[in-house]
């Protein structure tokens, strides 16, 4: 999974990114004028490290999301301004988009606006994905059509009525999100790759002053967002503080600010949730114990394709036993025993939490 990090300048964007390579991350990249920072960084998991206290493994993986610092947004950037189009290339290839918005007050922070507002921020962002998709869009209904001229006739028809649907409710200022589609047009439109097609978490950088008490832009942007939208706040400047203190003095520190623990791992769980992902593991008895992660609602198979394409090839049977029953009963042993395994064919919907042994032929 590969969410980029997105916003206009001075938002937080590196603060959030040093912050969560510092938390498990591995940076692989490095920001040159046109190339963005990619980190990829390891899911803290409890379940897991329950697990490998009990299986022993020699080796332990954690699932990771990759991360990608990208370059400030800046007004005009739709229209492919600046560097904007090659921006906007790479920001097509994320699965989900974490946008920073600057909800704090420093004079010493330079503002490319004129006053502190994430809602306006959130919007002008907005609008200029709805015109860089827009122009995608015009370009494709080009190529469609000359492709109709050239005969190729049942699929480019489709694909042309959904372009054209896609236009006008661009046009009419929706974000491809909230478009109602059939299943069959959700897979078209993934090849798209717009822009506002993309889940997309709003995180409000705050000042530390407004932690604890309920921030008006957070309500005034929940009731205004669609699907597979979702709004988070932190303040950066305190979580980077306190990632640079030792563990016990970190609590400390948080319990006296009311923090929740882990503004990082919070993080993470709403691009999980706003992704629909869900995490399984594998491991029992074996070398590696490692966790997974793959859509909500994905049959055995598929999570048997995501370890290895030979165990989807070869699929014979899943054996799962799920995390919760294992550590109400402490070992495998004590699950058997009270029949609380389970042997499931292709169509079985893994579930969050699920240990899965994949038995296929070779
Ligand atoms: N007061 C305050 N300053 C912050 C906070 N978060 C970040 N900053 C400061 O804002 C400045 C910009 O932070 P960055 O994380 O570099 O922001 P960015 O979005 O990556 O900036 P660009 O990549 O240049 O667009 C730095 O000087 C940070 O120290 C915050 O929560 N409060
Ligand atoms: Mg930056």
């Amino acid at each position: 999974m590969r969410i980029g990090i997105i916003g206009l300048p001075s938002t937080g964007k590196t603060t959030l990114f040093n912050l969560l390579c510092q938390a498990g991350g591995s940076h692989v990249g490095h920001q040159s004028a046109k190339e963005p920072n990619v980190a990829v960084v390891r899911v803290p998991d409890p379940r897991l490290d329950y697990l490998a206290a009990l299986f022993k493994p020699k080796k332990l993986t954690p699932a990771t999301v990759e991360f990608i610092d990208f370059v400030a947004l800046t007004r005009g950037v739709g229209k492919g301004e600046g560097l904007g189009s090659h921006y906007l290339s790479q920001m097509r290839q994320a699965d989900a988009l974490l946008h920073v918005l600057r909800d704090f007050d420093d004079p010493g922070v330079a503002h490319t606006e004129a006053t502190i507002d994430p809602v306006r921020d959130a919007s002008l962002v907005n609008t200029e994905f709805l015109l860089a998709d827009l122009d995608t869009v015009e370009k494709r209904i080009g190529r469609v059509e000359l492709d109709l001229k050239k005969g190729k006739k049942d699929e480019a028809v489709r694909e042309l009525d959904l372009l054209r649907r896609c236009h006008a409710w661009l046009t009419e200022e929706n974000p491809i999100r909230d478009l109602p589609a059939s299943a069959d047009e959700e897979k078209l439109l993934r090849g798209f790759t717009l822009l506002t097609a993309r889940p997309l978490l709003l995180l409000l950088n705050v000042g530390e002053e407004k932690l604890g008490s309920a921030n008006p832009a957070v309500e005034r942007l929940t009731a205004r967002i669609g699907k597979d939208v979702a709004v988070s706040q932190l303040c950066l400047k305190v979580e980077w503080e306190v990632s640079q203190l030792s563990p016990e003095d970190a609590e400390a520190f948080r319990a006296d600010l009311g923090l929740k623990a882990g503004g990082f791992a919070e993080v993470l769980q709403a691009c999980f949730d706003l992704l629909g992902l869900i995490t399984f593991y594998t491991g029992e008895g074996g070398e590696e114990t490692r966790a997974w992660t793959i859509p909500r609602g994905a049959t055995a198979l598929k999570a048997a394709g995501a370890i290895h394409s030979d165990l989807e090839r070869g699929f014979i049977r899943a054996e799962v036993v799920n995390f919760a029953d294992l550590e109400a009963n402490g070992s495998m042993a004590a699950v058997r025993k009270k029949g609380l395994h389970r042997v499931e064919g292709k169509e079985y919907l893994v579930r969050d939490g699920d240990i899965v042994l994949v038995r296929f032929n070779v």
